[in-house]
């Protein structure tokens, strides 16, 4: 479905939504949008007459119920359509704070026949009424997701529209070139060439060049987007879990001298010298006949291939030698660079030993919480030096949806070089390149399906 048809069908009614985490602040916004918003507000509110208030106006009054008592006190912002976040009549009502208060004020509204808004919601209308693109609007949850300054600064940078920016400048290229390719099939006969092969053949290049690049920095978009991945693995009993909640400084897994005792893998997210890390506490390694605990340890696998850094756990008493030994059970590669060595119960070795082992890897006690300001220094230059590439100004890719349509765009672009050198007739060409525009297309929403939107929305809050 096109965005020109989904837009058509988008249906116009009034919602609302508390837009505003729950639990005691002081004060809650409950936004509303729609054709009737300003009307139904209106209606449950004393004050000013707002139904002919001029847009971008503040008003002072107070919120009833249907029998006309006071609900709360507040002040209402109008927002007459289009200069509005959706694009549509807005108002936002900030009341007092208090899970009490504002689903009171909302209930209120919603007996008037105003809808409850879904998640997402309201971004999916802005985007629906093109007040942002699909892009634009994933940032605005990213934005929400942030959870370092980075994600921050990539998904503010998303939001202004760099990466529509990125995609639409290649896009219009390739518009431009599909149309004249198109064009020139009027004119076979007089053999007019409107794009030259060598043209062609540079903007093939060119834009796969380009596109390639931001692909590339996808690998540290995503790190800075969702955090580094840190794999917690060893054999049972090393204390992998004891490090997790030392690292969190709760009790967040389960800790015990029995081995085996972590069967499902724990996942943590926390800002760690300002670089957000997501530590994956796993099931330790070792040849066992326990149907449940082989499962778990098939899981640890999969979960250290995936990780971008794998802290591989040896018990200090073990020496040296122990190390050799967990990188064959969690089936690792030798000169696999994403490997931290840890030592960990220092505090049972002799003093020479830790000297001794800190020439293999990192020495630390989960127990005393020795080494842990090592360990953390080395897992945030770790994470610095892995999203290093994205400092270079260009676009940062940080989304796997905007990664797979630009691999599907280079993908389309290639086969449209490859019908180039063949000399298929412009007729195939043009359809190669609509191919990539398609594909490009995708990521601002330029072409889209309701199962893309309702993925994409869904991960956003009400109210949003
Ligand atoms: N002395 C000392 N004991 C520790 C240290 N870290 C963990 N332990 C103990 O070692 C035992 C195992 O700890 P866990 O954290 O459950 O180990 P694990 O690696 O998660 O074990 P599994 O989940 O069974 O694979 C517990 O009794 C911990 O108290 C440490 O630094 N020093
Ligand atoms: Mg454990």
């Amino acid at each position: 479905m096109t965005q020109q048809q989904t837009r058509a069908t988008a249906g116009q009614d009034t919602i609302a939504a508390i837009a505003t985490p729950p639990g005691t602040s002081g004060i809650a916004v409950i936004r509303v949008s729609g054709d009737d918003a300003i009307d139904r507000v209106a209606a449950r509110f004393r004050g000013a007459d707002i139904r002919e208030a001029a847009t971008h106006t503040l008003h002072h009054g107070r919120i009833c119920d249907t029998r006309g008592r006071i609900l709360d006190e507040v002040l209402v912002s109008v927002f007459r359509e289009p200069r509005s976040y959706t694009g549509e009549n807005s108002v936002e009502i900030s009341c007092h704070g208090g899970a009490v208060v504002s689903r009171r004020v909302l209930s209120s509204l919603l007996e008037t026949g105003v809808r409850h808004a879904e998640p997402g919601e309201f971004t999916r209308r802005a985007f629906l009424n093109g007040k942002m693109d699909l892009a634009q609007a994933e940032a605005v949850a990213d934005l929400i997701h942030a959870q370092s300054e980075e994600a921050h600064q990539a998904s503010v940078r998303q939001l202004e529209g760099a990466l529509s920016r990125f995609v639409g400048g290649i896009r219009d290229e390739l518009l431009h070139a599909a149309g004249m390719l198109e064009l020139s099939l009027d004119f076979v006969e007089d053999d007019v060439e409107l794009l030259d092969d060598g043209q062609l053949n540079t903007l093939f290049d060119e834009s796969i060049r380009r596109i390639q690049t931001a692909l590339d920095s996808f690998g540290s978009g995503r790190i800075i987007r969702d955090g580094m991945r840190v794999a917690l693995a060893g054999p049972p009993n090393v204390g992998k879990s004891s490090l997790l909640n030392t690292l969190l400084g709760t009790r967040r897994a389960i800790v015990t001298e029995v081995p085996g005792t972590t069967r499902d893998y724990i996942e943590e997210g926390m800002l760690l010298n300002g670089e957000y890390m997501r530590f994956i506490d796993t099931a330790g390694m070792r040849s066992t006949d326990d149907r449940i605990e082989n499962e778990g340890i098939a899981i640890s696998r999969d979960m250290l291939r995936d990780a971008d850094i794998v802290c591989l756990i040896a018990d200090a008493r073990e020496g040296a030698r122990a190390a050799v030994s967990v990188r064959d059970l969690a089936l690792l590669e030798e000169e696999d660079a994403r490997v931290q060595l840890l030592f960990n119960k220092a505090d049972l070795v002799a003093a020479d030993t830790a000297t001794e082992l800190a020439e293999h890897g990192l020495v630390i006690s989960a127990r005393t919480g020795d080494g842990m300001d090592r360990l953390t220094a080395r897992l945030a230059e770790l994470a610095r030096a892995a999203r290093q590439t994205s400092e270079q100004g260009s676009v940062l890719v940080t989304n796997a949806r905007h990664a797979d349509c630009l691999q599907r765009g280079i993908d389309a672009l290639r086969d449209a070089q490859r019908a180039r050198r063949d000399r298929m007739t412009e007729e195939f060409l043009a359809y190669e390149v609509r191919r990539a525009i398609d594909a490009l297309g995708e990521i601002i929403g330029a072409v889209s399906s309701e199962d893309v939107l309702n993925s994409i929305f869904a991960r956003f809050c009400i109210g949003k």
